[in-house]
């Protein structure tokens, strides 16, 4: 495959309601969209053109990870396209990992661009992310993420409308302050029978460990990443003070880091990111490498428009993915979906079946929430 052409865009999409974490209140969700422009050649060796879409996941601001978006933007324009570039006619999705191994880190750049050149390898073949990635399901259970409310009667509301909607298991989010008293009264309210985990995104100390114990009471299925990110020594040290499974995230960014942290006994389940270690052959390579370890998996969310949302669907139908994901209906953030929307139905989100992605942006949608175009050539 030869890439002839790239372009960048930004997009800004308003939340139906804001969404607060530990980090932050985003009341938008700012995507970089990337479109791969390339050449193939077809099985009886003409040239067929092709094109492939890429999301970066990389938030406005550093608060989440190192990365933001237009840091990601001139990482890919400067650094990532040049030398994919430089492969001509070479470049197949399996290489664009190794070739950008020399740019160290800014891995949801290169996760975005990644995605972009396997969408136009696939859409060409005529395969489907889930077929080329493994997967074993053509739906998946569906969980959905609770941002922090101003009041625990609101939280309790916005619980009982996403259960009503058929979602299977709740994840709330917690900060110092928001956590046990929340999180008793949600499981009050729900029983014990509804799945129930907590995402704390790095806002504790190990100092905490007595409060975080008493998380313990509420048959939680796992918290996620109560420590930062760089504490993968400490969460072990805290995994042996709870009997509530940890589960890390921001941590996890790399197949190697997802070894080490098992091997330290630092998690027990892991949230696989595509975005956050690099793209979504790197997330095949931590599933496998859970599967082989007895570690649970679910993929996580980063409020993806349906491009993204998509992808993940496709990942979380492998085999070891046995945790119902952050993969909600494209209603649970969006009034409209750039492409066509996801749907829960029996608690589940069908994986697309179509060639590569299996769904593509809807011109006239996509120009409406389009704030910035560049377009790259080769
Ligand atoms: O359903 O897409 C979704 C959101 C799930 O809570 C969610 N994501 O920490 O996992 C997280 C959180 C997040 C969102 C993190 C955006 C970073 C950016």
């Amino acid at each position: 495959m030869k890439i002839t052409g790239v372009e960048l865009r930004i997009i800004r999409m308003p939340l139906k309601s804001p969404f607060t974490t530990s980090f932050g209140t985003e009341y938008d969700k700012v995507a970089l969209l990337v479109t791969v422009h390339a050449q193939t050649r077809g099985p009886d060796g003409d040239l067929v053109e092709t094109v492939g879409w890429g999301e970066c996941v990389a938030m406005e601001e550093p608060l989440y990870s190192a990365e933001y978006l237009t840091g990601a933007a001139e990482v890919i324009r400067r650094f990532l396209l040049p030398i994919l570039f430089a492969a001509g006619d070479t470049l197949s999705s399996e290489k664009v990992g190794h070739l950008l191994t020399p740019v160290v880190g800014h891995r949801m750049a290169k996760a975005a661009v990644e995605m972009a050149v396997l969408d136009a390898e696939l859409r060409a073949r005529g395969v489907s992310f889930a077929e080329h990635l493994g997967a074993v399901r053509d739906r998946v259970p569906s969980g959905v993420s609770v941002g922090i409310q101003d009041s625990i009667p609101e939280l309790l509301d916005v619980v009982d409308g996403y259960l009503a909607q058929g979602y299977v298991r709740i994840k709330l989010k917690i900060r110092p302050g928001w956590d046990l008293a929340p999180v008793r009264a949600v499981r009050e309210r729900i029983g014990d029978d509804v799945l129930l985990q907590v995402d704390a995104n790095a806002a504790y100390t190990l100092v905490d460990a007595q409060l975080l114990r008493r998380l313990d009471e509420f048959g939680l299925l796992l918290i996620e990443q109560p420590l930062g990110e760089d504490d993968i020594r400490q969460h072990a040290e805290l995994a042996k003070l709870l009997s509530t499974p940890i589960c890390l995230d921001e941590s996890i960014v790399s197949a190697k880091a997802a070894a080490d942290a098992i091997m330290l006994g630092a998690t027990s389940v892991i949230n696989i990111k595509p975005g956050r270690v690099g793209g979504y052959l790197e997330a095949r390579r931590i599933h496998d490498l859970c599967v082989a370890h007895g570690i649970a998996v679910w993929c996580g969310g980063m409020l993806e428009t349906g491009l993204g949302r998509g992808a993940n669907a496709a990942l979380a139908a492998l085999p070891g993915f046995t945790l119902p994901g952050d993969i909600s209906g494209s209603d649970r953030f969006y009034a409209q979906d750039i492409t066509r929307p996801f749907v829960v139905q029996d608690g589940h989100v069908a994986v697309p079946t179509g060639p590569g992605l299996g769904v593509e942006p809807i011109p006239e949608i996509l120009a409406a929430v389009t704030v910035t175009t560049e377009w790259i050539p080769v």
